[in-house]
């Protein structure tokens, strides 16, 4: 009789841990990823490999449309090391790069041109919206540094004016997804939400940049430092 147990007992144990092993396995790994990329994104033409350049060269350089990522690695004040990566704006390989390195992100640093934005905003809306409900960066609470670039052109937006459009924008966008409900973004929110960048779940942070390297750089390296 009890050895009829004893060889039930064993059986149990044997096929939870059997079970177990590969799900524990699955969570470690998940939550072992070091996350320490920040990424660059924006439109082709917002500043990414500009600011790259100064950030991580302190040069000001002439730069041109990126057909592959750029790679660097920055050191923080508080010691942490950073690999920033410049992921270019041309569509067909923007999303596989994200796709690659969302994982590891701790922070995303957002372009948009100014100067281009009364043009572009709903290209602009769209990427953004695209990336902050994306469900790996939504589900890590991936902070947004969202830089309104080339403030010097007398075409600019400002850093205010940008963001109650692409607020609108995204009401628009919210709205549309809720109506296909098999859509994945159409989850994030309850109906009666008005979309607003305080109330997800993500840190979202507006500044302006100037093509000022010293003043520039010291809005980045504070956001950076405080991650
Ligand atoms: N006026 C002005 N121009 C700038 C500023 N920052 C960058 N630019 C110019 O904007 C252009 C595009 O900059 P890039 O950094 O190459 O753009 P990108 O975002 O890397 O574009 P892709 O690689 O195509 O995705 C370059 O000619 C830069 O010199 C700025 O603050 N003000
Ligand atoms: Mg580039």
């Amino acid at each position: 009789m009890i050895d009829y147990f004893q060889e039930n007992y064993l059986i149990i144990l044997l096929t939870f841990v059997i079970i177990l092993i590969p799900i524990l396995y699955a969570i470690i790994k998940r939550y072992s990823i070091r996350r320490r990329s920040i990424m660059l994104l924006g439109l082709s033409g917002a500043g990414k490999t500009y600011f790259f350049t100064l950030l991580l060269h302190n040069k000001q350089k002439i730069t041109y449309t990126s057909i592959k990522e750029n790679k660097g690695i920055y050191i923080a004040n508080n010691k942490q090391i950073l690999d920033i990566i410049d992921i270019p704006g041309f569509e067909a390989i923007t999303y596989p790069l994200i796709d690659k390195y969302k994982s590891s992100a701790l922070g995303v640093i957002f372009f948009i041109d100014s100067s281009q934005f009364s043009k572009n905003y709903r290209d602009v809306a769209n990427y953004l919206y695209n990336i902050i409900h994306d469900k790996v960066i939504y589900t890590n609470q991936i902070p947004f540094l969202i830089i309104c670039h080339k403030q010097d052109s007398p075409l600019a937006k400002n850093s205010t004016a940008i963001r109650t459009t692409l607020e609108t924008e995204f009401e628009i966008l919210k709205r549309t997804n809720q109506g296909n409900l098999s859509h994945p973004r159409a989850l994030f929110y309850k109906h009666t939400d008005i979309f607003s960048f305080d109330k997800i779940k993500n840190k979202i942070e507006f500044v302006e940049l100037n093509n000022d390297p010293v003043l520039d750089n010291l809005k980045a390296i504070n956001w950076l430092n405080n991650l």
